[in-house]
């Protein structure tokens, strides 16, 4: 009797534990998030197919606004998704591009501000199933590949601004200047009056019926038919009322693990991590919270044929060493041609971004902020380990005395040795606690090299910051 009771007892605990829905706390959902550090953000979408062109003319800014900027009528953009047919589109190596850049997430425009779903959706006829010829979902497939290399993937999701779905919100701006549109005066005053707007098509419901109609049963379609997601990513609160994003925030139960950001509504709306937008927070703006920057590669998010103004390789990388200095995330963008390729400079850049990580990523993964701040020759991360602290220090300028003098060093050296390789390197600490290490005359890598330094203890820097 008791041997049932017993076997009973543990049945019931064991059936609890797989059927318990446990309700994560925030540090829990954040624990992948904080050690991932880079990931991939794409932004595609019709908007690829004039890729920065209208009616042979170029629309300056970035190319997903081009409805905006051109002020083009609803109709007429979407005859562009006739010709939004992806049949390049392989998500398998795209995913392994991400992978293989060192990128451990990534996040996708499901919806950008033109309001075109790549998903199917019973909310609206505006997506890539029922207005393409291409005529399949663009996620599903993505999400597979995601599964099947271990990459976590978001869903970006423009949850206001929408210029096709009627009732959408529309950030108030002008049409572009150059864009030489013979109306553009009148288009503008239409503009002003109407919230954004610039065809009667927008107007044909209020916002409220529009967070109802199609955002609401979007995202809850979102977050149910794709397997497990990560993120959440919002965009642009024009317009939003707490109602709506009360009814947003909602739906995230859906998925208890996933992460937001903190552009669903502002205020009150905080979501997990901010998210400066093409540009590095400097140490001075850093409040403790949780932030991840997005960038371009060049200059725009959405493709557009004749942007080749690319950042290097190593700039990107020295982006990436900066930002996990200062303990944030990079999610770095590629925007997709409408055929589904990547833009062969984007290729390039991953793969040099890849080879530099697949050396150097330890310094990156999982670490901590420097205690010190920056260097002028570089950056520092760090993390703990059961030994002690292991430092890592990113040289961007290598010092013309082939030394580098870091002061204010309160611990006992274990080891300095170059990532790259192993080799090991004579350092010192003077008993004012000034830690010298000589270095190779010349430095090993140019986008940067890593010096792994292994101490004893904990690091307190706090005598070193200005
Ligand atoms: O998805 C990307 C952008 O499309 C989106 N956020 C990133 C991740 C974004 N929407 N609005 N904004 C960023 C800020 C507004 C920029 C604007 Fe402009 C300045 C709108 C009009 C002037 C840039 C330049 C867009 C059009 C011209």
């Amino acid at each position: 009797m008791k041997k049932v009771i017993f076997t009973l007892t543990l049945l019931l605990w064991i059936m609890q534990g797989a059927f318990a829905q446990k309700v994560l706390t925030r540090d829990e959902r954040m624990v992948w998030w904080r050690e991932a550090r880079f990931g991939m953000f794409i932004h595609w979408g019709v908007y690829a197919v004039p890729a920065g062109e209208w009616k042979g003319q170029r629309i300056g800014g970035i190319g997903e606004w081009i409805m905006n900027r051109g002020k083009i009528p609803v109709a007429e953009y979407q005859q562009i998704a006739r010709q939004f047919n992806p049949v390049k589109y392989d998500p398998d190596a795209w995913v392994r591009m991400a992978r293989d850049a060192g990128m451990k997430y990534i996040v996708i425009t499901s919806k950008h501000h033109d309001g075109f779903a790549l998903f199917e959706t019973k909310a609206s006829k505006w997506n890539v199933v029922d207005a393409t010829p291409y005529g399949k979902d663009l996620l599903k497939p993505l999400a597979d590949a995601c599964r099947k290399y271990g990459i976590r993937l978001g869903f970006y999701y423009s949850q206001a601004q929408d210029w096709n779905n009627p009732g959408g919100s529309a950030a108030r701006r002008p049409t572009r200047e150059g864009w030489a549109n013979p109306d553009s005066a009148r288009i503008d005053a239409y503009t002003k009056a109407h919230r954004g707007h610039w065809d009667p098509a927008q107007e044909t419901k209020t916002f409220a019926q529009y967070i109802d109609d199609v955002a609401v049963p979007q995202v809850r379609e979102l977050l149910t038919n794709y397997g497990e997601l990560a993120i959440l990513w919002w965009d642009t609160p024009t317009d939003m009322t707490d109602e709506a994003a009360t009814k947003l925030q909602s739906l995230l139960s859906l998925q208890p693990a996933i992460i937001t950001n903190d552009r669903l509504k502002r205020p009150n709306f905080p979501g997990d991590h901010k998210t400066p937008e093409q540009r590095i927070p400097n140490l001075a703006d850093l409040d403790g919270t949780d932030w991840e920057t997005c960038m371009t590669m060049n200059g725009t998010w959405g493709y557009k044929y004749y942007d080749h103004n690319y950042k290097t390789p190593q700039t990107l990388i020295r982006h990436l060493l900066d930002i996990a200095s200062k303990g944030g995330n990079f999610l770095l963008n590629v925007g997709p041609t409408a055929e589904g390729e990547f833009p062969p400079e984007s290729v390039d850049i991953l793969a040099k971004m890849g080879q530099w990580m697949k050396v150097n990523g330890e310094a990156v993964y999982g670490t901590k902020a420097s205690p010190w701040g920056l260097f002028t020759w570089g950056r520092c991360t760090t993390r703990e380990t059961p030994k002690g602290t292991t430092l890592y220090f990113s040289v961007f300028d290598w010092p013309a005395d082939d030394r580098l003098v870091i002061p204010g060093f309160n611990n006992n050296l274990i080891s300095a040795k170059l990532l790259a390789g192993g080799t090991r390197l004579k350092a010192s600490v003077t008993k004012a606690g000034v830690l010298t290490i000589d270095l190779p005359p010349d430095a090993p890598d140019p986008a940067a090299t890593v010096i792994k330094v292994e101490v004893k203890g904990r690091i307190d820097g706090r005598s070193m910051t200005k």
